[in-house]
């Protein structure tokens, strides 16, 4: 979802934001060659193409390397609890619908103790991008498995091995109702960003599996191994977004790792069910007037 601009504000004419314009005045402290420089720069660089303002988007953090981004960044956050950056941007969202919603957060943090949000956001169909942040390993707490870790997976919470079948999270996506889906690598920014530019622009809840390498504590998907067997969809002759069947069928492979948008359709809202919101954003109501002690004493 893009803000309608207004001529003095942001129309193309006088918006002259660079990337760097949307830098705080601190460093990012990742590991150097961390991937996530990568999703950084290519979200930033996405915000010009489509003439943002910090002041335009809200972004809400989950809890770990990838919610560090919360320093980084310069445009309203929420640093939230582990796993639970997906219902406090619900939450945001349907109080100010106006406003570009953004979630960020690890693997850990988004399939694993916050599967169950990322579900039931998928069905809902918010209008709102979820960017994961996809190392295959719990990165800030130094390095144990998570649930997308790969099968023989060795770390110091698995060191034996993962015997797990891991946790796919575009099929996830796709099952639970998500209306755009799309994968990425935080090592190609400029299609990372053309897909982030096509979330953000959705219309409904799109979600972005980033492959983003953990160069310290993941020495198994680094940067070469993505490359090698990385592919776009967008290069397939034919490749139907709308298939859902098909898109289930790419999202499965595993031999060759697609990127790009899976699958991609228009549903209803969920916020436009909402009479609340209908003509106003619930945060412009004018509440001070309202008593509500009449509704109080039916209860108490
Ligand atoms: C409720 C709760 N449980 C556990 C933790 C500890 N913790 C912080 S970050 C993290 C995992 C981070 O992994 P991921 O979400 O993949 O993010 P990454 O650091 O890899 O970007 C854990 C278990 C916590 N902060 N809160
Ligand atoms: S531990 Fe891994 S994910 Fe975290 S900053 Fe370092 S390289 Fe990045
Ligand atoms: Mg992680």
């Amino acid at each position: 979802m893009v803000m309608e601009k207004t001529k003095n504000k942001t129309s193309k004419e006088n918006y002259n934001l660079k990337p760097g314009d949307f830098n705080t005045e601190r460093k990012p402290t990742w590991c150097p060659g961390c991937g996530n420089y990568g999703i950084w720069s290519s979200l930033k660089k996405t915000f010009v193409k489509l003439y943002l303002m910090p002041h335009e988007i809200l972004i809400v953090y989950g809890i770990g390397c990838s919610g560090n981004g919360a320093n980084f960044i310069k445009t309203y956050a929420f640093h939230t609890l582990h796993g639970r950056a997906l219902p406090v941007a619900t939450g945001a969202k349907l109080t100010n619908h106006k406003l570009n919603v953004i979630v960020m957060g690890g693997d850990g943090d988004g399939v694993d103790i916050g599967g169950n949000h990322f579900m039931h956001t998928c069905r809902r169909n918010i209008n709102m991008t979820y960017l994961l942040h996809n190392n295959k390993v719990y990165g800030l707490t130094t390095g144990q498995t998570a649930p997308t870790s790969d099968r023989g997976f060795k770390t110091k919470s698995t060191p034996s091995g993962v015997l797990e079948k891991p946790v796919n999270p575009v099929l996830l996506a796709l099952a639970s109702g998500a209306t755009y889906v799309a994968r990425g690598f935080s090592g190609d920014t400029s299609h990372l960003s053309e897909i982030i530019k096509k979330a953000i622009k959705h219309k409904g809840f799109s979600f972005i599996d980033i492959l983003q390498p953990c160069v310290t504590f993941n020495k198994q998907n680094t940067y070469d191994f993505y490359r090698e067997k990385i592919y776009k969809l967008d290069e397939i002759k034919g490749y139907d977004k709308s298939d859902l069947n098909e898109a289930i069928k790419r999202s499965m492979e595993e031999e060759k790792i697609p990127i790009g948008i899976f699958y991609q359709v228009e549903k209803p809202l969920y916020e436009d069910g909402l009479k609340q919101i209908e003509r106003k954003p619930l945060v412009d109501h004018i509440i001070t007037d309202i008593d509500i002690n009449r509704l109080l004493n039916n209860y108490y």
